[in-house]
């Protein structure tokens, strides 16, 4: 699948291509830094080239019934799921998560296709209670053409989650993926033709944000922009996309906590605060970044915190041993350790890592420390900022209300944990968080069926779900009027005129 060691084109029309640009961008395997992979670089011509060829493909796609689009979506998850394996590699030399969660977020992925093809089969439409002499009816129809910027943490997941929503719904697409990690998204290509969608359908534009991101989120001829990306990104494209009138969808950055009361066991809790905080080598929109835990085992929880963090096995993300690989890029752990030194520089303590890993295995590689910082209160930046990193802030409560109120207490709004053992509790608390998502008991779960999104600055529309289908749909309204009475507005008959 690696394209026997030549550059990788843009992926237009069904086949790939070189870009316009001539120019390629050079993948590094963030392990050690060798060279992944050269991918064609595009610009505004090849992002119009792709358009163009969405635009085409869009007259066929829309005109397709529903339940022949599921059969294809049904198809390529198939096909998908045969070519998991060689995909999980990829995608952990790309970004260099482990290998172990990438098998198990990677073999998710057909379910994606079974439900938004299901969907796209038994959407029904609606029959408003219009009244009197007329049947009124609702249609769903696809939007056109839309644009996906993918960002680089999940490259596969979070793609997936946005095509197959808007395959489902009859639209075609232009995806721009991270320019850190464009590989999986173009081998995507094949696995759809192979299942028989269109040529044009879906189209895959590799590029910086600054030049294919923009062009593809200011073109007018985009109907939907669907980002996930930093916050900042988010507003930025949406002042855009806004000045066309484009639909915008955007998951941004998140600040989640997990909020632990005392009844959890401790052991329960400790192994929960790792899932949230850790997988992903910390660099996800969910993490787990604030542990809010009640003070009565705050001492306890970190005591068995710090020695489970302490025994992360980082290493080769490929060894299926490994439970923490390197962070991305220079960037992303430059941004961890600027963080570091700002929670020192706070006055809160360094509880467990800090550090790049010693041995000459982490010596190319951007690896860091799976991180406590202890003695955080709710207002440090430590505590506010998204790190997007191996990086966990413990915060001690007394109160109910208290946890709420730090929980709250960021400009994010994405996700958050409440660990309990009492019933009430939980929804009690639940129902106050300012979260689009509240897991009880768990964190990171995800399915297809079930809306995925951020209140406040985490973004704006839902992923997943029946309404990630709908919102990828503009509904026409047809109003029959049921009558063959005659019907003259200006007759000269001096009869009084109604509109029902
Ligand atoms: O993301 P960017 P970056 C957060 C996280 C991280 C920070 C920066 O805090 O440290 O964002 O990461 C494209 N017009 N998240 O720089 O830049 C870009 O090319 C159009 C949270 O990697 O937001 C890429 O395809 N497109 C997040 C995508 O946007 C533009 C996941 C995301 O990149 C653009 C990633 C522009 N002007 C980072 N500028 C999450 N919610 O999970 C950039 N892009």
């Amino acid at each position: 699948m690696m394209n026997d060691g030549r550059p990788f084109g843009l992926y237009i029309d069904g086949r790939f291509q070189p870009a316009s640009t001539g120019r390629t961008i050079r993948i590094e395997n963030p392990k050690d830094r060798s060279h992944l992979a050269d991918v064609a670089e595009g610009d505004e011509t090849d992002i119009d080239l792709a358009i163009d060829a969405a635009e085409r493909a869009g007259k066929i796609w829309a005109a397709t019934p529903g339940a022949v689009r599921g059969d294809i979506m049904h198809r390529a998850g198939e096909l998908l799921a045969k070519e998991l394996p060689d995909l999980v590699t990829i995608e952990v030399d790309q970004i260099g998560r482990a290998r172990r969660e990438m098998t198990a977020q990677l073999g998710r992925l057909p379910e994606w296709f079974r439900y938004f093809g299901a969907v796209a089969r038994t959407h029904e439409d609606t029959v408003p209670p219009f009244g009197g002499k007329f049947l009124n009816y609702t249609r769903r129809v696809p939007l056109g053409v839309v644009g996906h910027v993918t960002p680089w943490n999940h490259p596969l997941l979070i793609l997936t989650k946005k095509i197959a929503p808007s395959m489902a719904a009859g639209n075609t697409m232009v995806v721009k993926p991270s320019e850190l990690a464009p590989i999986t998204p173009l081998l995507l290509g094949d696995i759809f033709k192979e299942a028989g969608v269109p040529d044009g359908v879906y189209n895959v534009v590799p590029g910086y944000g600054a030049t294919a991101g923009k062009a593809l989120t200011s073109s007018k001829r985009i109907k939907k922009i669907d980002l996930t990306g930093g916050t900042e990104t988010g507003k930025m494209v949406a002042s855009i996309a806004g000045a066309n009138l484009t639909k915008v969808a955007a998951e941004l950055g998140g600040k989640a906590a997990v909020i632990m009361f005392d009844d959890t066991p401790i052991e329960r809790g400790v192994a929960a605060a790792l899932f949230a905080s850790f997988i992903a080598t910390g660099q996800t929109c969910v993490q787990g970044a604030r542990l809010l835990v009640q003070r009565s085992v705050h001492d306890a929880v970190v005591a068995e915190l710090v020695r489970r963090t302490n025994m992360i096995r980082i290493g080769n993300p490929q060894d299926m041993a490994t439970q923490m690989g390197p962070l991305v890029s220079a960037r992303q752990r430059e941004l961890t350790e600027r963080y570091v030194k700002i929670g020192l520089e706070e006055g809160a303590t360094l509880a467990a890592g800090g550090k790049r890993p010693n041995g000459k295995l982490f010596e190319n590689g951007y690896y860091h420390q799976p991180t406590i910082f202890t003695n955080v209160t709710g207002s440090m930046r430590i505590a506010q900022e998204e790190i997007f990193g191996p990086v966990v802030v413990v915060i001690p409560f007394d109160t109910e209300e208290e946890a709420i109120a730090l929980s709250n207490g960021t400009e994010f709004g994405l996700a958050t944990s409440i660990w309990t053992r009492d019933v009430t509790r939980a929804h009690r608390v639940a129902h106050r968080l300012e979260s689009g998502i509240v897991w009880i008991n768990d964190h990171h779960r995800i399915d297809p069926c079930s809306p995925w999104g951020g209140f406040k600055m985490s973004g704006i529309g839902r992923e997943n779900g029946l309404i990630a289908y709908e919102e990828y749909t503009q509904i026409q309204n047809v109003i029959v009027n049921l009558s063959d009475e005659p019907f003259d507005w200006y007759a000269d008959d001096g009869q009084e005129k109604r509109y029902s």
